[in-house]
């Protein structure tokens, strides 16, 4: 079985201003700069056939490019433990990506986790004892006006996870481009 995911890759710019930030969190393991991304989906442990069927289904999606701007930080999951990660402005073309993205791939069968929908690029992992409520909560508000972008979003990606180790190692497996001609748009703004 292949644990795989879609997700939105983030240009060197972003990584960088990224990176500063992890550093300025004292506690937790912050995710190395090659794994930092934004899930669309997360298919799970699937077959061979099943990861094929999800390739196809991504490959007829073709959404104009857009951009995205991450903004402060949220924690996520069960205090203590969770994540800190980035939070992403309201962006109707990113939920509009992820829901034709999901619907596709339920089209094939593909059965994803319930959960809804929520853009954010993780940061940091957290043990238990790392930071109790008051902890994270001042780190959550120093970073309030953190800023990344603006991000092109000029294709999504497929990753294969492979768990083990300190933290997860992802292959990028397919990469889905939108429509080049569109690309000047984003670019020229
Ligand atoms: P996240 O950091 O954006 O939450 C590979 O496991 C990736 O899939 C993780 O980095 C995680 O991204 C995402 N993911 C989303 N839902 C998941 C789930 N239920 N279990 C594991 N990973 C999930």
């Amino acid at each position: 079985m292949i644990r795989a995911f879609f997700a939105l890759t983030l240009p060197d710019t972003a990584l960088d201003q990224i990176e500063r930030l992890q550093a300025a969190i004292p506690f937790g393991r912050a995710a190395p700069a090659e794994n930092l991304h934004l899930t669309l989906a997360f298919l799970g442990e699937v077959s061979p056939e099943t990861l094929e069927a999800a390739h196809e289904a991504a490959e007829t999606l073709a959404p104009p490019p857009f951009a995205l701007e991450l903004r402060g930080l949220v924690h996520l999951g069960r205090q203590p433990g969770g994540v800190i990660a980035s939070g992403v402005v309201p962006e109707p073309r990113l939920d509009g990506l992820a829901k034709s993205l999901r619907s596709r791939l339920a089209g094939t069968g593909i059965q994803l986790p319930r959960e809804r929908f929520r853009p954010h690029v993780t940061l940091i992992r957290l043990r238990q004892d790392d930071a109790d409520d008051a902890t994270l909560a001042r780190i959550l508000g120093r970073h309030a006006d953190f800023r990344a972008g603006p991000i092109p979003v000029t294709g999504l990606s497929l990753f294969r996870s492979y768990l083990g180790g300190d933290s997860a190692r992802h292959e990028e497996l397919a990469r889905y481009s939108f429509d080049p001609a569109d690309l000047r748009d984003v670019f020229s703004r």
